[in-house]
């Protein structure tokens, strides 16, 4: 039980400090009750506690979807906003079919996702995610849905630091299977994680991304980012598609849009996407047929405005950015520890996978979870795989104080 937190610790109930290996729960990027958001929010709520977000609207949420505009690569720079990621994954899988139908191509409703995807817990999420937990007990879900294969292979890209070089080819399956067997005028709109977090931290091969795009434009699909983790510096900018290099029709965003202090989420889209829809729309009418009570929440977008102020000012993103290498050497130390089968990187995240205990999968890694939290360090881990986000402003000493309590624990546990 938490109590507490303050920068880069947790205080537990009994008093124990634990640092927070994971940014909470990848959210929050800037360390903990940073004074600018709560003073922020606190503001806020003497001032305008909630506004109507439909016909009405105030200051906050549009200074908000301006930074998000600037923060955002290439041209996108319409901003719908929602309250968690599974909201604004559902967002932008209903932008991609309201868009497709009103220019003409209504009859395309498939929706693409990947094995091994998490896009939160809504009917739309689940569809497109590659969880098979997270769907089996759901019935049908989405009907009109396909995965391309997830890109995870040790044989060929264990230990690999940064982009493995093996695997960009298992994006042509979009065209050679999946494109072939639903036919393109089918298919609306193809949604990835840049990279995978909740799965066990899943870089993109060299190449990969870049051949997404390429098939998405031949054949007329939308192609979505899910940066609800991969947001806001997490890979060393303000988004992965901007280190990457891609970028993709829309992207969906949560979590460290406020440092996690308040729910808020939102899709951001390019101007053709936008203008289509806002200008398909009979004067005066409802344009899109969706929204939240809460999209745009003042206090929300308040928390946002000075968390990506606070971003800004402390160079948050290139200090993501800077300390990679540093925490890439790192976790690539901990190879040859006891049941290391891989270890994988990209900007502030990595994830270490171990050898599962047979018969027992995920117990090994839920022992190294509980361990490390006795010794005072909060890792998450996912099956066998630990995973590390920590907040961008961590230490030198506080990575080296991850990675050795993770080693000394991988010594004691069999
Ligand atoms: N998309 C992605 C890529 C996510 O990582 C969601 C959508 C859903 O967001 P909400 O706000 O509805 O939870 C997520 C959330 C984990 C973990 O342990 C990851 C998430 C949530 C809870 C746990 O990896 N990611
Ligand atoms: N259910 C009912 C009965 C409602 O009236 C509403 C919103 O007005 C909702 C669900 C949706 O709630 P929210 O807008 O918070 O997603």
């Amino acid at each position: 039980m938490f109590v507490a937190a303050k920068g880069m610790h947790f205080t537990t109930d009994d008093d124990r400090q634990v640092l927070d290996g994971t940014s909470g729960l990848w959210c929050v990027n800037a360390g903990h009750c940073r004074p600018r958001i709560v003073e922020a929010i606190k503001r806020q709520l003497d001032t305008l506690d909630y506004c109507p977000a439909f016909q009405m609207g105030h200051p906050t949420e549009f200074r908000v979807a301006d930074l998000l505009r600037d923060l955002a690569p290439g041209d996108l720079n319409h901003v719908f906003f929602a309250n968690s990621g599974s909201e604004a994954v559902d967002t932008a899988l209903k932008i991609a079919l309201a868009y497709q139908r009103v220019r003409g191509e209504g009859q395309r409703t498939v929706l693409i996702g990947r094995e091994r995807g998490y896009h939160g817990v809504g009917f739309g999420g689940i569809s497109v995610g590659g969880i098979p937990a997270n769907r089996k007990a759901y019935g049908s879900m989405l009907p009109r849905v396909d995965h391309m294969p997830h890109t995870h292979n040790l044989e060929k890209n264990a230990f690999s630091r940064g982009q493995p070089i093996w695997g960009a080819h298992l994006a042509d399956e979009l065209e050679s299977r999946i494109i072939a067997l639903h036919d393109a005028s089918n298919i609306a709109a193809v949604i990835v994680e840049p990279a995978a977090g909740s799965t066990g931290v899943l870089i993109p091969p060299v190449g990969y991304l870049q051949r997404l795009r390429e098939i998405c434009d031949k054949y007329g699909l939308l192609l979505i980012f899910d940066e609800v983790i991969t947001g806001f510096g997490r890979t060393g900018h303000a988004f992965a598609a901007e280190t990457f290099g891609v970028i993709p029709d829309m992207i969906t965003f949560a979590k460290g849009v406020t440092n996690a202090t308040i729910p808020l989420s939102g899709v951001i889209v390019r101007p053709a996407i936008h203008d289509a829809i806002v200008n398909n729309a009979p004067p005066g009418m409802v344009e899109l047929f969706h929204g939240y009570t809460y999209s745009g929440h003042p206090v929300a977008t308040a928390a946002a405005e000075a968390t990506l102020g606070l971003y800004h000012e402390e160079k948050l993103f290139e200090r993501s950015r800077e300390l990679a290498p540093y925490f890439e050497n790192a976790v690539h130390a901990l190879k040859g520890s006891r049941h290391v089968i891989d270890i994988r990187n990209y900007g502030m995240m990595a994830g270490i996978e171990l050898e599962p205990r047979p018969g027992k999968p995920g117990a090994r890694a839920f022992e190294v979870f509980l361990q490390c939290f006795e010794k005072g360090v909060l890792v998450r881990v996912t099956g066998d795989i630990i995973a590390l986000s920590p907040p961008l402003i961590i230490e030198k000493a506080q990575i080296d104080q991850l990675a050795d309590t993770i080693a000394s624990v991988l010594k004691t546990i069999d």
